[in-house]
């Protein structure tokens, strides 16, 4: 049991080292919202995955900072919690944000498996180990550049390329990433820029030996995704279609999707990530770590989840240097055959940058009992 004190919020510019473009739109700067929480003489860390628009979520940064420092994160400050998902409880009456839900709760679980002097893959039930991961190429300005992109991230050692497509970026140019790259295994990601009415031009892809492609069509789609799903050999993945473990179980029944991308910065934190993950593994469903350009902070919760048996495909998790010039934790993450591990440690294991976040802040907010 552990009584909240302290929380605070900050806001920091991060650039990324190169442009990242998907099918709604390309960003370069970040502006990542962390929150630390305090109590029993420890600090847990919790990074929020809103973006800058509302263009892959309704959620935003500003959105959830919002709904964090008025709602969330009040009703807890000064009461005692037996476990991280607990949390949440005095805001269950809150409808969606689950990106915001998801900081807090990912920080109480980083504060509490620090107290119990566990890492954090341990207190979510796995084991400390290398996880296997992939990454994630956006749309290039050409083909040339994506097949020249793709080999340099063979050559680091990722086990999977996940490539973004949009209409008229698909066939053709994935065509091309195979024909140079026959063995690879290979997905794309196509962020909902697909109706159903595209369903022979994504029927084509069948032929590239695809490990799956994710989110074709629109997120709150499962019917024509189970309708696509009957036409494609590919199995389909869903991301943003999946925000609770009834959406996973509702996909899975309607077969809308064979595979899921399990963020839990998306789907309300660990403990709905771990429900999803549970449902999945007892139905024989693989899942994967997905990503969303977070710092350090962030990827030690990812790669802590990602340790748990059910995730037995490579996730968007790659190395720091592959988002950031410098990353805001210490060590950084390093890609070693292919994998990332966590250092050894309680809870996230990694240390923030203190002083660097405190310099780098655009804005902060210190919450307590009042
Ligand atoms: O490696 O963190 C990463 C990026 C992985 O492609 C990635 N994320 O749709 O999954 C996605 C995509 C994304 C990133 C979407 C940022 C929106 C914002």
């Amino acid at each position: 049991m552990v009584t909240l004190e302290r929380a605070a919020l900050r806001l920091v510019p991060l650039r990324l080292r190169e442009r990242f473009e998907i099918s709604s739109g390309a960003r370069q700067d970040r502006l990542i919202l962390l929150l630390a929480l305090h109590g029993g003489g420890e600090v847990g860390w919790g990074e929020c995955v809103a973006a800058e628009d509302p263009s892959y979520s309704p959620e935003t940064y500003e959105t959830a900072w919002h709904v964090l420092s008025e709602f969330l994160i009040p009703p807890v400050m000064g009461t005692p919690l037996a476990t991280a998902p607990d949390v949440l409880k005095p805001s269950a009456w809150v409808r969606g944000h689950f990106m915001a839900k998801a900081a807090l709760e990912m920080a109480a679980w980083d504060l509490v498996a620090k107290l119990e002097g566990r890492p954090l893959p341990e207190a979510l039930g796995g084991r400390v180990r290398p996880v296997e991961v992939g990454v994630s190429v956006g749309l290039q300005p050409s083909d040339e550049e994506l097949v020249r992109k793709v080999g340099g991230y063979l050559e680091e050692g990722y086990r999977r390329i996940k490539i973004k497509i949009k209409p008229g970026r698909d066939v053709e140019m994935l065509s091309r990433v195979r024909g140079r790259f026959p063995d690879t295994p290979l997905m794309a990601d196509a962020n909902s820029a697909y109706t159903l009415a595209d369903a022979p031009r994504l029927k084509a892809l069948d032929s590239l030996g695809l490990m799956m492609i994710e989110q074709p069509l629109a997120a709150g789609d499962l019917r024509d995704h189970a309708r696509l799903q009957r036409e494609l050999a590919t199995p389909i993945c869903l991301d943003e279609s999946i925000e609770s473990l009834a959406d996973a179980a509702w996909a899975l029944e309607l077969d809308a999707g064979r595979v899921f991308n399990i963020k839990p910065g998306r789907v309300g934190g660990l403990g709905s990530a771990l429900a999803i993950h549970d449902h999945c593994l007892a139905r024989g469903v693989p899942v994967w770590c997905g990503g969303m350009l977070e710092s350090g902070i962030g990827r030690a919760h990812n790669v802590s989840l990602a340790t748990l048996p059910g995730f037995t495909l490579p996730g968007d998790i790659s190395a720091s240097r592959r988002y950031w010039e410098r990353d805001l934790v210490s060590p950084e993450f390093e890609l070693s055959q292919g994998t990332l591990s966590l250092p050894a440690g309680a809870g996230i294991a990694v240390t923030p940058d203190v002083e660097r976040i405190e310099a780098l802040a655009v804005r902060t907010k210190e919450l307590s009992a009042s």
